[in-house]
């Protein structure tokens, strides 16, 4: 319910984060949201787990330093996947994942995340100068309607929102919120 609220008020892309390692509820759950997200035609896509994304036909994968190579996703989900990439706040990281085919660049905390707390924190000068990779940039951590302006204006394309969206009483008009940002 949350997640078709959050679609109906304009979500453009979701991601399966669900660090469980019950493989039968991933893939229900997995199932379940690429049933939903077809139904409003946003791509799904899966945190880490290259397998799981080709089991539910979803959309494409989203990989952190940790998580396997790049072009081993691209390699397995062909050229039509969208393969997501974390460059904490490196240009190295990005200019690296952008020449290994990543699909998108992936920068955070931008502010502190009660989500992940204690991980590494990105500049908003690194936005900017990503832009030069000619790929969508990406802004996470403790992103909300009060603070997420700054963020677009310094050249997120999109921003990647867990607390502050499902906490939302109204969680339709939450995303549509967000969506007014840009
Ligand atoms: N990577 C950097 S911060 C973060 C991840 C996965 C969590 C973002 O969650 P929130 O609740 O929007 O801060
Ligand atoms: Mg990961």
């Amino acid at each position: 319910e949350a997640v078709e609220a959050a679609l109906a008020g304009g979500a453009v892309l979701v991601q399966y984060r669900e660090k469980s390692i019950d493989t039968a509820r991933r893939l229900e759950e997995a199932m379940a949201l690429r049933m939903l997200c077809r139904k409003y035609q946003v791509p799904l896509l899966i945190n880490d787990d290259v397998e799981l994304c080709l089991a539910v036909g979803a959309d494409g994968v989203h990989l952190g330093r940790t998580d396997g190579s790049l072009q081993q996703a691209r390699a397995r989900l062909g050229e039509s996947a969208i393969i997501g990439a974390t460059c904490h706040d490196s240009l190295a990281f990005a200019a690296e994942a952008a020449s290994r085919g990543a699909s998108y660049l992936a920068f955070g905390a931008m502010y502190p995340s009660d989500t992940k707390p204690g991980t590494s924190s990105a500049a908003l000068q690194t936005l900017t100068d990503a832009r030069r990779f000619g790929l969508p940039v990406v802004a996470i951590g403790g992103l909300s309607i009060d603070n997420a302006a700054p963020v677009i204006a310094a050249g997120a394309d999109c921003v990647a929102v867990i607390s502050h969206l499902w906490s939302a009483a109204d969680i339709a008009a939450r995303a549509r919120d967000f969506t007014h940002l840009f």
